[in-house]
């Protein structure tokens, strides 16, 4: 495909100043047009200077300003030269009480910033025992779209089965071929261009050894990373299996 391959690394409530710096180092030796990599630190690390490698936030506030203690909003992730943000992440869904009805109002905050989101999107255990995976995708993904402003406005997704996050356990590539299949239908019903630029990538215990075989799908574009991904040569090893 003619998508450039993305690779997020999602350090979630994890990482230090240190690790920024060494990841950064070695992520700027990567070809930067063969293989887009980006860092999702804690917010407390989204001012550090980066170099080439651009970075995303893990969550945003729905609402641009005001009395939200403790929020963080688009303007002020775009202001510190963010240029990604990850919504809906299932541990944000499961944890924190974020509804497809929230997940969809951040990813309006997120573009109106002018900051592209990455939209997760999975089914847990259960929801995959009952048969049930298409309709659960079905559902978030059309959450999203359905509030889109503008079908050119770019939008990354990500397709991580719950089952499969820090767990150790993967999809495997049909089963993540499959959904992303989908996902990639869903968004061609709204808009043909949208599906053929929209990258979608695969999280859930990815590492050095699956990562291959999975970017070498079709429709997986890349890979956003949790726990491989603080780690600075397993990381880098993911970025190059996605070239
Ligand atoms: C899924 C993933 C990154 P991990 O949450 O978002 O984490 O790779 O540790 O399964």
């Amino acid at each position: 495909s003619t998508r450039l391959p993305l690779v997020v690394a999602n350090w979630k409530l994890n990482g230090d100043r240190d690790l920024l710096t060494n990841m950064v180092e070695r992520l700027d030796t990567l070809n930067a047009e063969q293989v887009e990599a980006v860092i999702c630190p804690p917010f407390v690390y989204l001012s550090e200077d980066t170099a080439s490698i651009q970075k995303g936030a893990q969550n945003i506030a729905s609402q641009e300003s005001g009395a939200f203690t403790g929020e963080i909003s688009g303007r002020m992730l775009r202001d510190v030269g963010c240029y990604y943000v990850i919504v809906g992440h299932s541990e944000r869904r499961a944890l924190f009480g974020e509804t497809d009805d929230i997940v969809a109002e951040k990813v309006k905050a997120t573009l109106s910033a002018g900051l592209i989101p990455i939209i997760c999107v999975g089914e847990t255990d259960e929801e995959r025992e009952n048969g049930e995976t298409l309709t659960v995708i079905t559902r978030q993904v059309k959450a999203v779209l359905d509030v889109l402003p503008s079908f050119s406005d770019s939008i990354v997704f990500a397709y991580e089965p719950v089952w499969a996050i820090g767990t150790g356990k993967t999809a495997s590539c049909e089963q993540a071929e499959d959904v992303h299949n989908e996902i990639r239908q869903i968004l061609a019903g709204y808009n043909h261009e949208l599906a053929n630029t929209t990258r979608i990538l695969y999280g859930g215990s990815v590492n050095p050894g699956n990562s291959k075989e999975l970017f070498g799908s079709d429709n997986i574009d890349g890979g956003l990373i949790g726990g491989a991904s603080l780690d600075v040569d397993s990381f880098m090893t993911i970025c190059e299996n996605a070239v």
